[in-house]
């Protein structure tokens, strides 16, 4: 059975639909701190847990015979700066006990990481797998410290653990909440609704993002991997497409062309994004499990627009 830790964030609501479409609702425990919707609740098996009561998940280990675990809770980047002691809980504490459990339990396990864990040091443009990664704020350092503790665990007890560096996912389903590439989901909402977005981040503020059905595939295509193909060890960078706040304006205009943009920027946000690279080098994810993006920017435009247009029509 798969476990999805954090199952009704941006990310697990997704990847529990996705995963339960080729499995089987019964093959996918969600789990969350939060409480789903009834209309979830009905879809498979759920179970209220936080993350970070190691004995809360002692339970579920014991009562699910668990074969990959998927550690998604997490506080993102400006959020984390407002909520440090929740950050380090959530984003490491939690992940610290998931690990320990592991290592009783065993199972594969996945944990998302992000472009947060680079910073101002490292090169903005073609980031490399390593490089010097110095981050500055709380998310990345929680982030570059998971990623550790991920490799720690996976050479010291040789447990099957993987993750990936996400740049800003862009979905339509649910909304990121307390990250800096929110923006670019909020911005698909304004111009369909109000026609006119305030942004936090100046106009030539370029970000690397990908569309989440590919984010999706590309957890799972990793997860499914033979672990001898996986010669990097245990974390890969991945990128899909970059552009900036005025390029997704533009874009958005071709289909809206009232829509207008503003500014009020968030020095926080501001400051956050300035020190996250543009274009990251995901070639190793390439080489060795196949990551090869289906969505471009307009192609992911697009698709957007058509999920938000059928959400109205319901
Ligand atoms: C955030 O903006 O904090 C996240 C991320 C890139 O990790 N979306």
């Amino acid at each position: 059975m798969i476990l999805v830790l954090g199952a009704l964030g941006q990310l697990g609501l997704e990847l529990t639909q996705n995963l339960r479409q080729s499995l089987g609702a019964q093959a996918v425990l969600a789990a969350d701190i939060r409480t789903p919707s009834d209309h979830f609740l009905a879809e498979g098996p759920f179970e209220r847990v936080d993350c970070c009561d190691a004995a809360a998940l002692e339970a579920l280990f014991r009562q699910y015979p668990i074969d990959q675990l998927y550690y998604l809770p997490a506080l993102l980047s400006s959020k984390a700066e407002k909520f440090p002691k929740q950050t380090v809980e959530t984003n490491f504490i939690g992940l610290f006990h998931s690990l320990e459990l592991v290592r009783k339990y065993p199972c594969r396990v996945f944990y998302p990481s992000t472009i947060g864990v680079f910073s101002a040091d490292s090169p903005t443009l073609d980031t490399p797998q390593n490089c010097m990664m110095r981050p500055k704020t709380i998310y990345g350092t929680t982030k570059l410290a998971g990623e550790l503790l991920c490799e720690y665990y996976h050479h010291k007890y040789s447990m099957d653990i993987r993750s990936i560096r996400l740049p800003g996912v862009i979905s339509h389903q649910v909304c990121p909440q307390g990250g800096t590439t929110d923006y670019a989901v909020e911005m698909f909402y304004a111009a369909q609704n109000t026609k006119v977005y305030t942004s936090y981040l100046e106009a030539d503020t370029t970000l690397d993002m990908v569309y989440i059905d590919d984010a999706i595939r590309g957890i799972l295509q990793l997860m499914q991997t033979d672990r001898c193909c996986l010669h990097s060890g245990v974390v890969y960078n991945l990128t899909a497409m970059q552009f900036s706040v005025a390029e997704l304006h533009a874009a958005l205009r071709e289909y809206y062309p009232d829509f207008e943009l503003c500014f009020e920027v968030d020095p926080l946000r501001q400051q956050i994004a300035n020190s996250w690279p543009e274009r990251i080098n995901d070639l190793w994810a390439r080489e060795e499990w196949g990551w090869n993006p289906q969505y471009q920017f307009k192609d992911m435009v697009r698709t957007m627009l058509f999920h938000l247009q059928k959400q109205t029509h319901v």
